[in-house]
């Protein structure tokens, strides 16, 4: 491949977000570069989310990406909320007037997207670091990187960065012109997947005296497990016992109930944390994805906001493409702003309504379950969480 030194969209980082957008942008004739500094196999690999929104499917069919995800994909109509050893179920149908939401996982949705890319799609370079944006504030922003241990730049119209939380993009934003605002919460999640049929049709989410628990999963005979464990817990300490039988304590109801237990193949600690960074643009670089915000996973939010991002940045970029007009890509902020503080809000009630803090005292779990007897008895306040969790449409 030659190796382009000019491009109109420059994007920075090859997950999700990176990838969807260059399909949204080559479907829409707007030339990109996407610079993603792993490799291949490393990106196809990496353990993440699971679920996808009604909007996300949507936006992946729009662009000819859906293919797999509609033959292999599952279709969930509903998740289980479970306390006091018993379960509810949210059935979103009818509910929302009709969304659902899709098990499907991040891999599968990255190796689908990156197939088409180097398919047909536009230049896309693995093991391509980059170290620095300038020039972001004049009309020819310079993406600078290095590939295969050569040092190179990219001249662009503009810069996107996809680069996740960690990124270089939003870095190259002087710091006076952005904001901040975060919380970091005081326990993380153990997730697991093992080689074991999931106990359940649809998704538990398990409020416990022990903590929260999610059973999730990613195919008939694979299992995603979820638990709550302190900050700075070492997976390696805990023996495979030790996780099935903690599992299957806080997914304890009256009745006959079981987990599936299999060998487990894979384990990590993730800490949680809430983030976002305001404005979603300065100059000639825009931020989307985890490079502008982060959710705790209570809410499977996101993936699904990585894409919504992405979606508005496409249609504002086309539209600039075809018109000349900026009016779309100056309302991108804006417009992503509100949809991300939304999925804020949702994704701290789900984590702090379901799991239990290390101070918590017996007036905030009464609280958390009237809460929760209320959900499952008030439609309108299971409609709020539907809505919520199958997602609100795109902007
Ligand atoms: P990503 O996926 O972090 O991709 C960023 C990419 O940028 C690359 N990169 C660079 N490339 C070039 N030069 C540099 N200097 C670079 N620096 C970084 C990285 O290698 C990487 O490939 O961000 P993106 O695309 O914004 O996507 C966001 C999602 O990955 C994330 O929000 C979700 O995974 C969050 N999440 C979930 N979201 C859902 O919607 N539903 C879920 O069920 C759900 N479950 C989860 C989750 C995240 C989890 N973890 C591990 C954080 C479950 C877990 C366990
Ligand atoms: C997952 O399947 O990895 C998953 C599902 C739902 C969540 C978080 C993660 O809320």
């Amino acid at each position: 491949m030659t190796i382009p030194s000019h491009t109109t969209v420059a994007v920075v980082g090859g997950g999700p977000a990176g990838l969807l957008l260059a399909r949204l942008l080559h479907r829409a004739g707007v030339d990109c570069v996407v610079l993603e500094s792993r490799d291949r196999g490393y990106v196809e690999q990496r353990q993440r989310a699971g679920i996808l929104e009604q909007g996300t499917v949507d936006a992946l069919r729009d662009c000819g990406a859906a293919g797999r995800l509609d033959r292999e994909g599952l279709v969930h109509d509903g998740v289980e909320l479970r306390w006091g050893r018993r379960g509810h179920r949210i059935d979103f149908p009818s509910l929302t007037g009709g969304r659902r939401v899709w098990v499907y996982a991040q891999t599968e949705v990255v190796k689908d997207l990156i197939a088409l890319q180097l398919a047909d799609g536009a230049p896309l370079l693995f093991e391509a670091e980059v170290s620095a944006v300038t020039g972001a504030d004049t009309g020819r922003p310079v993406v600078h990187y290095t590939h295969e241990g050569v040092a190179r730049t990219l001249d662009c119209a503009y810069v996107v960065g996809c680069d996740g939380f960690h990124g270089v993009v939003r870095k190259a934003i002087p710091e006076g012109a952005l904001r901040t605002c975060e919380r970091v919460y005081p326990y993380s999640w153990f997730g697991i997947l093992a080689d074991a049929p999931p106990a359940c049709d649809e998704l538990v989410y398990a409020h416990s005296p022990r903590g929260f628990a999610l059973h999730s999963m990613r195919s008939p005979s694979v299992s995603r497990l979820y638990l709550q464990v302190p900050n700075g817990t070492d997976p390696a300490a805990w023996s495979d016992e030790r996780i099935w039988d903690e599992l299957e304590e806080r997914f304890a109801v009256d009745g006959p109930w079981r987990l599936n237990r299999g060998p487990i193949t894979q384990r990590a600690v993730l800490p949680l944390r809430s983030h976002v960074t305001e404005p979603m643009r300065w100059g000639r670089i825009f931020l989307a994805g985890d490079a502008a915000h982060i959710v705790p996973p209570t809410g499977a939010k996101g993936l699904n906001l990585a894409a919504a991002d992405v979606v508005v940045l496409a249609r504002a970029f086309t539209d600039w493409a075809a018109t000349g007009t900026t009016a779309a890509l100056d309302a991108y902020s804006d417009t992503c702003l509100r949809r991300v503080w939304r999925a804020e809000h949702f994704s701290w009630f789900m984590t702090t309504t379901m799991h239990t803090a290390p101070d918590q005292n017996p007036f905030d779990t009464k609280l958390q379950l009237a809460q929760l007897d209320r959900i499952a008895t008030s439609p309108h306040a299971a409609a709020e969480l539907a809505e919520n969790y199958a997602g609100l449409p795109v902007a």
